[in-house]
């Protein structure tokens, strides 16, 4: 890093932790151009006691989930907390984009000062969607937000590895279409801590949550056992009862920590980061040296990839380049 660059960066660490939103946007964006500066702003505000609370929002597109969050978000701002909200991929052609629909939706937050929206494209990114959820929860929770919501839509991999960020995972569903069974399919009903049945104003709602409580039910087991709400996000109905459930669910987190599975996450979280920062590294440093010219052979087909990989891995003094935080010219 130049020093130029390292000043610049100090600067807008410093108007972060001063609470300058400016800042926090700045750094998000860093996340999302997958700049090289990523890791070392993650290593200075990263806390491994961060005070929010991260509660995930998912469900089939179209559920009602970002009107679900904008009265949730009424309600806490009541309770003078500040709420975050990460939307990630609503850029689906259906909801007609991210930033507007969610604009529209949540119009009435964009100006309050104690929440703060923010949109994360899916468009080209890959494999890379959680790392960039994660970090940038945590840019969220360093800069000391109560309350962070992060919403997805869909029933795939994605959803599942997203929520795996949250300390409570909301599961919503509606009554038509067959979407608890989508549900139990996608295996989000595994994931799930509180279901939310939601547009219950429409017929079979009480069917879908008698379905999802004898799931629950036969599900058995000790612990957390997830309640099934129903709500009528449009006309404001049934989220006091999810916010006093978020709330439960928050402490029973909070009192009951599982030092096994405790250290299984944190090992999860650091491999995570590592092998994020081997790609990164290698990604920039195949340009030249015996990482360039395996890469070469696999492109011209002379070598089958797996072949370069251990060849590549296997020497050393290569992986050593490879690695090396200098960055050659590509
Ligand atoms: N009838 C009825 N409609 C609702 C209710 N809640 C939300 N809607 C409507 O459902 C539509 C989708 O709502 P959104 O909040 O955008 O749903 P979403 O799950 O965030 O959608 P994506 O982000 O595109 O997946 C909107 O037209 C809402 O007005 C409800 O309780 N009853
Ligand atoms: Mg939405």
């Amino acid at each position: 890093m130049s020093n130029a660059t390292n000043s610049r960066l100090e600067q807008l660490l410093s108007r972060f932790a001063a609470g300058d939103r400016l800042a926090l946007a700045r750094l998000i964006t860093l996340v999302e151009n997958r700049s090289a500066d990523v890791a070392a702003v993650m290593e200075r505000l990263y806390s491994g006691a961060a005070h929010a609370h991260i509660a995930g929002i998912t469900g089939p597109p179209g559920a009602g989930k970002s009107t679900l969050i904008d009265r949730v978000v009424a309600k806490l701002r009541a309770r003078k907390q500040q709420v975050a909200v990460l939307a990630i991929d609503p850029s689906s052609p259906f909801s007609g984009g991210a930033v507007l629909g969610d604009r529209v939706r949540m119009g009435d937050h964009y100006n309050d000062p104690g929440v703060y929206i923010r949109s994360l494209s899916t468009r080209g990114s890959h494999g890379g969607l959680s790392r960039a959820a994660r970090q940038i929860v945590t840019l969220l929770e360093a800069f000391k937000f109560d309350v962070i919501l992060v919403e997805t839509a869909g029933v795939g991999q994605t959803e599942l590895d997203i929520m795996d960020l949250a300390h409570t995972t909301v599961v919503v569903t509606v009554p038509e279409g067959g979407d608890g069974i989508q549900i139990m399919k996608a295996g989000l009903n595994e994931i799930a801590d509180i279901f939310v049945v939601n547009k219950a104003d429409r017929d079979g709602a009480d069917r879908v949550k008698a379905e999802l409580e004898l799931n629950v039910y036969l599900r058995g087991g000790a612990g957390w056992r997830p309640p099934v709400l129903l709500t009528q996000a449009a006309n404001d109905r049934g989220v006091e009862a999810l916010i006093a459930q978020l709330d439960r669910h928050w402490e029973y987190v909070r009192t009951h920590t599982d030092p096994q599975a405790e250290r299984q996450h944190r090992v999860h979280e650091f491999l995570e980061i590592l092998t994020g920062q081997i790609e990164e590294r290698a990604r920039n440093a195949f340009g030249n040296g015996r990482a360039h010219e395996l890469l070469e052979s696999v492109c011209t087909g002379r070598l089958n990839p797996y072949a370069a990989a251990r060849l590549l891995l296997d020497d050393p003094a290569a992986m050593g380049a490879l690695l090396s935080k200098t960055v050659v010219d590509c």
